[in-house]
């Protein structure tokens, strides 16, 4: 409540036009409100793999993301089985990796985690830098983490379907 302000004539703010921004100082909903319904808020699953939790590199990666501006929605160490690592990675199947990379990914305990944060997506990818770290950026977590191509540290999604799959599976 904002005392002399009224809703007499203002928009919901679902109705409320872009470029109408300006007008909302004459109206009573809370900047935080408008603010929100900007932004387009994105969820994506990111794994700290078990290279970087057998390393005690979980504490420096999360203080990245933290400090990326990430919201941290969900947290659960989880040692995935070797038929979860399959399912997980079941569109990797034919590559020749694929029994490697799974037993490498069921070999210890991992971090999985749910980012929020506008283009939450793209943004983690970003931070994690290119699969392979000799291609990674300067800065990013995988120049600065991996091992290896598979031993990379980190794990996200790469689009909104992948992410909505793998945020609801989990919990199993
Ligand atoms: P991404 O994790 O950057 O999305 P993907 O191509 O989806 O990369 O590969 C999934 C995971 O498989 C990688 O993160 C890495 O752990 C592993 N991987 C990818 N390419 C190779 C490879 O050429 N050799 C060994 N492992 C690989
Ligand atoms: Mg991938």
């Amino acid at each position: 409540f904002w005392p002399g302000r009224s809703t007499a004539g203002c928009r919901g703010i679902g109705q409320l036009q872009r470029q109408e921004l300006q007008s909302i100082e004459d109206c009573r909903w809370p900047i935080s409100a408008v603010y929100n319904h900007r932004m387009s808020l994105q969820r994506t699953l990111a794994i700290i793999k078990p290279d970087a939790v057998e390393r005690k590199l979980a504490g420096r990666i999360l203080q990245r993301i933290e400090d990326e501006g990430f919201r941290v929605r969900a947290m659960r160490r989880m040692a995935l089985t070797q038929a979860q690592a399959e399912g997980f990675y079941a569109v990797h199947a034919a590559r020749p990796f694929f029994a490697s990379l799974t037993s490498f990914m069921a070999s210890g305990p991992a971090i999985v985690l749910v980012l929020e944060a506008e283009d939450a997506i793209a943004k983690w990818r970003t931070l994690m830098g290119a699969t392979d770290p000799a291609k990674a950026d300067a800065g990013t977590l995988r120049k600065e983490f991996a091992e290896s191509i598979e031993r990379n540290a980190t794990h996200g999604s790469d689009a909104p379907e992948t992410a909505a799959v793998e945020i609801a599976d989990r919990k199993s």
